[in-house]
């Protein structure tokens, strides 16, 4: 499975908390793009493609919402409930979205512009592409 959870350094003092995300150091590519994801309605769930080539990084930053990945021979479920954990996927790895907590931020880092070609939207396809 295309996947690795990543642990990033908590920063702060009796002030509170910060963590610092730098592409291409505890950022492991150059960051080209950030999104976040926010007021996912309860009972929804997203995403429903893979990526061709595409990087990225899931962060709840607030909030929990859960994720399902499958790679074509494998799934695999992963809770983002903490804001120093970030869920990196890669390429083709099927990615579904749910359980979205009412305060949830889920926080993208994407190594690439957006590009509507890079992503498989139909599961049959995903199904023969990585085949
Ligand atoms: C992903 C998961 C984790 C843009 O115009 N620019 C962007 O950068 C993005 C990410 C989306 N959009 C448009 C495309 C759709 O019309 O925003 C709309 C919602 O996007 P989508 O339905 O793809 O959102 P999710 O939550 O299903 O998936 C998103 C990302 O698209 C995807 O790359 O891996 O979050």
């Amino acid at each position: 499975m295309n996947e690795n959870l990543i642990d990033f350094q908590i920063l702060g003092d009796e002030r509170g908390s910060l963590i610092s995300l730098e592409g291409t150091k505890n950022v492991p590519f150059d960051i080209k793009r950030v999104y976040y994801i926010f007021g996912t309605k309860m009972g929804v769930r997203r995403g429903f493609h893979a990526h061709k080539n595409l990087q990225q990084i899931l962060i709840a930053v607030n909030g929990s919402c859960k994720v399902h990945l499958n790679d074509g021979s494998q799934t695999r479920e992963v809770i983002l409930s903490k804001p120093n954990k970030g869920l990196q996927i890669n390429g083709l790895v099927w990615r579904e979205m749910y359980d979205f907590t009412d305060d949830c931020v889920l926080l993208v880092l994407a190594n690439n512009y957006y590009d509507e070609d890079d992503y498989i939207r139909d599961y049959e396809k995903f199904v023969e592409a990585v085949k």
